[in-house]
């Protein structure tokens, strides 16, 4: 896409296999196209993960779900996942996930026998994220940041890699064929997909059941999946299908950003000492009290969104037009998919200034950042993991930077690969050290 914009402009029409699509960059253009997108924003539509569901007979959660249908589920589903009411009560659970893994950190320096600890954390990070997810989600620690690690969610893991991984070659054929000629590809997607939902099965059920058992209510919170349950607002199918979902889109997401933030600080010895001042002031004058405390650390939250600018997890935000638009006096007819390349966009001088600059700053400073920030999509449509995600991320940054000093290898540069979400094109490792032994 970046060489495209830079070949063809700003706008261009391309069609790729089955998908004719409109490419755009600019954010002014992102803007208008997300002000017009009426009441049920539409994005691209992955056909195998709809096939998957229909082969098996599995209702739609809020990502599948179209029209009255998607609405009616995702404004429930708004409050129990992203109402300031109710994302207060994410932060101790995420936080006792957090401190979990700076233990395990500790405990692995202490084996290595060498004051530090040198590793590529994909599979660390993949099991904190689950485990923080599932925390959020059902109120339960699966124990994943202990010596011994659950077999079955181990496989949920790698089930939620080999599903994104088998999605890609599948975009531009019909599922409907590779099934009635039981390609490989199609397969181990299916095959992927059945270890997701079991295991978010006996998650669900297990919370289902423990419910029943003890009915009194003491108005602790006691998760995202207890909440709806208690209310009754959704059928339990449509509750397990975009329960389902949540805990599957939680895992690769939020570890591989974070590992790329990671990356980066350690190129940037200077803006972790600026985060760590941050850090120590914020919780000082909080006295104790975490929410205070990430109500003060806006570098951190920079830190992130531009951690996402430089490495997004979706390559672009999709959405098919429901009226004629007229950008850069390019006219766009109704029901056209229009793509807005954000990888594209977050690397464009055009739109940062000194893009392939590192720098958090950028967003509190006097840059312009309208319609820039794009990572989690926009308006009703966005990604409904997004504050879990946030807060799950500032948690983990504020521990990690507390407890130790992040070092990469100078002079690696680490590409971006496309496997349905954006992933590193090799390793990443990655040395803590912990900070009050580090020369
Ligand atoms: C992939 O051309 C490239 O958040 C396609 O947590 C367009 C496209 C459409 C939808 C995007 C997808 C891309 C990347 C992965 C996304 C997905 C929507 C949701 C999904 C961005 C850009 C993701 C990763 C969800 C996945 C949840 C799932 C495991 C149940």
């Amino acid at each position: 896409m970046m060489q495209k914009f830079q070949t063809f402009g700003p706008i261009y029409r391309e069609k790729l296999g089955m998908y004719e699509s409109v490419n755009i960059i600019d954010p002014e253009d992102a803007a208008i196209l997300f002000k017009s997108e009426g009441r049920y924003p539409k994005r691209l539509m992955i056909p195998s993960w709809q096939a998957y569901r229909d082969f098996r007979n599995k209702a739609y959660g809020v990502l599948l779900k179209t029209g009255e249908s998607w609405r009616h589920d995702r404004m429930i589903l708004n409050k129990e996942a992203m109402s300031l009411k109710v994302i207060d009560n994410f932060v101790p659970l995420l936080n006792e996930v957090g401190e979990d893994f700076i233990k395990r950190v500790h405990m692995q320096i202490k084996k290595s026998g060498q004051g530090r600890w040198t590793a590529d954390l994909t599979n660390e990070l993949f099991r904190f994220a689950l485990e923080s997810v599932c925390n959020v989600l059902y109120g339960t620690r699966l124990g994943l940041l202990e010596d011994f690690i659950d077999p079955e969610a181990q496989r949920f893991i790698d089930a939620v890699t080999v599903m994104f991984h088998t999605t890609s070659p599948m975009l531009y054929l019909p599922p409907s064929l590779l099934r009635r000629i039981n390609a490989k590809i199609w397969l181990d997607h299916v095959q992927a997909w059945d270890i997701i939902f079991m295991q978010a099965d006996k998650c669900i059920q297990k919370i289902y059941r423990d419910l029943r058992l003890n009915q009194k209510s003491t108005g602790e919170y006691l998760g995202i999946l207890p909440s709806l349950l208690v209310q009754d607002k959704l059928p339990i199918e449509d509750i397990k299908a975009s329960v389902t979902e949540m805990m599957a889109g939680g895992v690769d997401t939020t570890s591989i950003t974070l590992q790329w933030a990671m990356f980066e600080l350690a190129r940037a010895p200077s803006i972790q000492e600026q985060l760590r001042t941050e850090i120590i002031t914020a919780e000082t004058a909080a006295q104790g009290d975490l929410l205070k405390t990430l109500r003060s650390v806006p570098l951190v939250k920079a830190t992130i969104k531009e951690a996402i600018r430089l490495h997004p997890v979706a390559v672009s935000v999709q959405r098919y037009t429901t009226q004629e638009l007229i950008l850069q006096n390019y006219f766009i007819p109704a029901k056209t998919l229009v793509q807005v390349g954000i990888y594209a966009m977050g690397r464009d001088p055009k739109y940062f200034v000194r893009p392939e600059q590192f720098n958090p700053e950028r967003w509190l400073n006097d840059d312009p950042t309208h319609f820039r920030g794009l990572g989690f999509g926009f308006g009703p449509r966005q990604c409904l993991g997004r504050r879990i995600a946030e807060l799950e991320m500032a948690l983990f940054l504020i521990h990690i930077l507390k407890n130790f000093k992040i070092e990469t290898k100078r002079g690696v540069d680490i590409g971006t690969t496309f496997d349905l979400i954006l992933v590193p094109d090799k390793p990443i490792y990655l040395t803590l050290w912990p900070l009050d032994s580090h020369p």
